[in-house]
């Protein structure tokens, strides 16, 4: 069979989510066609939209409208829209004015190629699409079409990945003490609107348009909010035990110098706790689901945490 059980293990797992990735990059291709007019600007939205990412946010997102009863089709334009968000705000926070990197993915970032011209006309490009793509969602009423465009508009703005942005931007000048609870909430800040609040609207907005209950979209955005801030701090712990691995590997400028992180502010061993904590949680979350339905966010949420590079 082609869907996951609770008695699946991690190979099927794996396999789901290249599937799975491979069904939003078709669409992603046609969504975004090479042609006339502005070949150039097309060619920079593809450059990153079409680039090697894990397609977390659009997976979340069509099992979530699966999860509720909902069919693949139904999420798949919404599912594209969080990606091209994702792309988005991935361009704008490359550029030298925000910060300043020239490798995303393996690859020169979209302004090094394309200028910077483009890439932010580029990126302002596929956060229009992602409306266009959310709103012309068929298979679902108007009504959810409708909730689904507010709650994605609302992840981008001064209540999700912009607040974000702007809280980090403020933060550069700051200095925070160990076990400072200012720079604890400040790091949590950052985390909730910068990473957490798209992973939050693709589940949310997975379920709305899969016909879920109130409910239900609440547990699979709590759930969410734990797989987002567990992200950030894995991703912490991990460029500290990267970083004293590598220890005299790393040429160039030291990315972590005078960036807040979970370390920093609890320790290691604390960190690592609370990841495992927020993995707790999230499947908390799912408990009222049925277990062979959520196998799918199950896994994820376990593959986050468990994740070494
Ligand atoms: C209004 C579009 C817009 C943005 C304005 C620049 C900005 C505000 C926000 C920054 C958003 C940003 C880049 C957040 C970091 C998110 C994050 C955790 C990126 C890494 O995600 P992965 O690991 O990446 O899912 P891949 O490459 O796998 O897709």
């Amino acid at each position: 069979s082609h869907s996951l059980t609770a008695e699946s293990d991690e190979t099927e797992f794996m396999s789901y989510m290249v599937r799975k990735s491979k069904t939003v990059n078709k669409a992603l291709d046609e969504a975004v066609p090479l042609g006339e007019p502005v070949l150039k600007i097309r060619e920079a939205m593809r450059y990153t939209l079409l680039s090697d990412g894990k397609r977390v946010r659009p997976m979340l997102c069509l099992a979530a409208c699966e999860l509720v009863g909902g069919h693949e089709a139904t999420a798949m334009p919404s599912a594209c829209a969080v990606e091209m968000i994702h792309a988005s705000s991935i361009i704008l926070d490359d550029l030298p004015c925000m910060d300043d990197d020239s490798l995303r993915r393996g690859k020169p970032t979209n302004h090094k190629v394309f200028g910077e011209d483009i890439a932010i006309l580029a990126s302002v490009a596929l956060m229009g699409l992602a409306v266009k793509q959310t709103s012309s969602s068929t298979g679902a009423p108007p009504e959810r079409v409708l909730r689904a465009v507010q709650v994605m508009a609302q992840a981008v703005g001064t209540e999700g990945l912009v607040a974000g942005q702007a809280e980090d931007l403020a933060g550069e000048g700051m200095s925070f003490e160990e076990n400072d609870e200012a720079g604890l909430k400040h790091l949590e800040f950052i985390h909730i609107h910068k990473t957490a609040s798209l992973l939050e609207a693709a589940a949310v907005v997975g379920a709305i348009v899969g016909g879920g209950s109130d409910d239900e979209i609440e547990r699979l955005r709590k759930y969410a909010r734990c797989i987002g801030l567990m992200f950030q701090v894995v991703d912490d712990v991990l460029d500290v035990t990267k970083s004293s691995e590598e220890l005299g590997k790393t040429a160039g400028k030291d990315v972590m110098a005078g960036k807040l992180t979970y370390p920093k502010v609890m320790g290691v061993e604390k960190s690592r706790e609370y990841a495992e904590r927020l993995n707790r949680e999230a499947r908390e979350h799912l408990r009222g689901f049925d277990s062979d339905k959520a196998a799918p966010l199950l896994f994820l949420a376990d593959y986050i945490v468990k994740r070494q590079k």
